[in-house]
C-alpha cells in the first residue's frame, strides 16, 4: 500500500533479484500400518530457480521430514528435475518411516534451496491398528 513517503522511497531503491522460496504440495490420503516401515511418497515441490552454466545460475535443494510422532527430524529423499528460463524446477519428496502406534500424524516437510529460502507443508498420515485387520476381515465375512 502506498500511503506515505517511506513507501515511495522504497520503490526507488536499486532493483534486486530476490530468490523465490520452494513451494510444496502434500500427497493426499497417506496411510500406513503401525509398527511397519513404509516408503511414503510424501509430496512435491517447485521453484522458479534452476541451475544453468549459460545463465550463471545455481539452484539446489535439500529436504527434511518431521514425522510428527516425536522422532528426530531426518533428511528427506528428493528427486529434482532441473528447470530452465521460464520453466520451474520440480521435485518429489519421500521418506521411509515406521510409526510405533496407530493414529493420524501430521508430518512436516521442509525443502530449502541453496539461497536458504525454504517452504513447508503438513502431510497427515493415518496409521491403522495392525491387529485390527483380522477383526475387520472377520467382520466382512460375517456380514457378506
Ligand atoms: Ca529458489
Ligand atoms: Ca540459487
Amino acid at each position: 500500500m502506498l500511503d506515505g513517503s517511506t513507501e515511495i522511497a522504497n520503490l526507488t531503491k536499486p532493483f534486486v533479484i530476490n530468490n523465490v522460496n520452494p513451494t510444496l504440495s502434500a500427497t493426499a490420503s497417506l496411510t500406513g500400518l503401525e509398527g511397519t516401515a513404509k516408503l511414503f511418497a510424501l509430496g512435491s515441490f517447485r521453484d522458479p530457480g534452476f541451475t544453468s552454466l549459460l545463465a550463471g545460475t545455481r539452484e539446489t535443494f535439500t529436504g527434511t521430514i518431521d514425522w510428527g510422532d516425536g522422532s528426530p527430524v531426518e533428511s528427506a529423499n528428493l528427486t529434482v528435475v532441473n528447470g530452465s528460463a521460464g520453466v520451474e524446477s520440480t521435485g518429489t519428496i519421500s521418506g521411509t518411516h515406521a510409526f510405533k502406534n496407530n493414529g493420524t500424524y501430521n508430518a512436516i516437510l521442509r525443502v530449502t534451496d541453496d539461497d536458504n529460502g525454504s517452504g513447508t507443508v503438513t502431510v497427515p498420515i493415518t496409521n491403522l491398528y495392525l491387529l485390527g485387520f483380522p477383526w475387520l476381515i472377520n467382520q466382512k465375512l460375517a456380514f457378506s
